[in-house]
């Protein structure tokens, strides 16, 4: 069993779950505003420098998840297909390209935004959103799209599967109470913005 399974870490695929993926022959397309638009394999994104976050899934359904995620950064993902002056967000979508969501490039490109494809030293099995999904810390969990295949540059923002539905494009952590299931769902406070500290420690 995984460690986010172990975990009891709740496994959203709104779109219906997408079944057995291969890893080994995953590519994820990068496209739109670069100069350089490429089709990363899975042999090219873990031969990039790997980042470790030691970092938090927060979910807007209120359960946050700390691990250390691995992946690459999308910093480094934009950098090698020379994102052009004009990008002002990036879309990610899903296996299937019915789950999409998308991020200013100020959250792109900060350094615990990756393309996550391991937790705790394992990677990420299709329950949890491998062989690689978005890892965005520091908004609610519904930016961190699952099983990527694509992604594109923009110069405008377009409202994904959450969003049309209700949930806020900018996803900023609001305070509350959420379970952490690094506690067997303990109810802990936090405060707005990523969930680093709770307020009860
Ligand atoms: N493709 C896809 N990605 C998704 C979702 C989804 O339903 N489908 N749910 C999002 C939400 S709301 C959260 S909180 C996290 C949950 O990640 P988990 O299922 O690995 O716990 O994935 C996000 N990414
Ligand atoms: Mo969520």
């Amino acid at each position: 069993m995984s460690k986010l399974k172990e975990l009891g870490t709740p496994v959203f695929w709104a779109e219906g779950h997408p079944g057995r993926l291969d890893r080994e022959g995953w590519e994820i397309e990068v496209a739109g505003l670069c100069g350089n638009p490429k089709t990363f394999h899975w042999h090219d994104l873990v031969s990039m420098p790997r980042t470790i976050a030691d970092a938090r899934l927060t979910s807007v359904t209120r359960f946050s998840v700390r691990g250390k995620w691995g992946g690459v950064r999308v910093a480094d993902i934009l950098k090698t297909v020379g994102m052009l002056r004009t990008a002002k967000y990036i879309r990610f979508w899903s296996t299937r390209k019915v789950y999409d969501t998308s991020i200013s490039i100020d959250i792109a490109m900060r350094e615990r935004t990756l393309l996550a494809y391991e937790f705790d030293g394992e990677y990420l099995d299709e329950d949890y959103g491998g062989p690689v999904r978005a890892f965005v810390p520091y908004l609610w969990g519904y930016k961190s799209a699952k099983s990527v295949v694509r992604i594109e540059l923009m110069d405008h923002y377009a409202p994904g599967f959450w969003e049309q539905r209700g949930y806020s494009d900018d996803a900023r952590i609001e305070a509350g109470n959420v379970r952490d299931m690094n506690q067997g769902g303990r109810i802990r406070p936090i405060p707005d913005g990523e969930v680093i500290h709770f307020l009860d420690e």
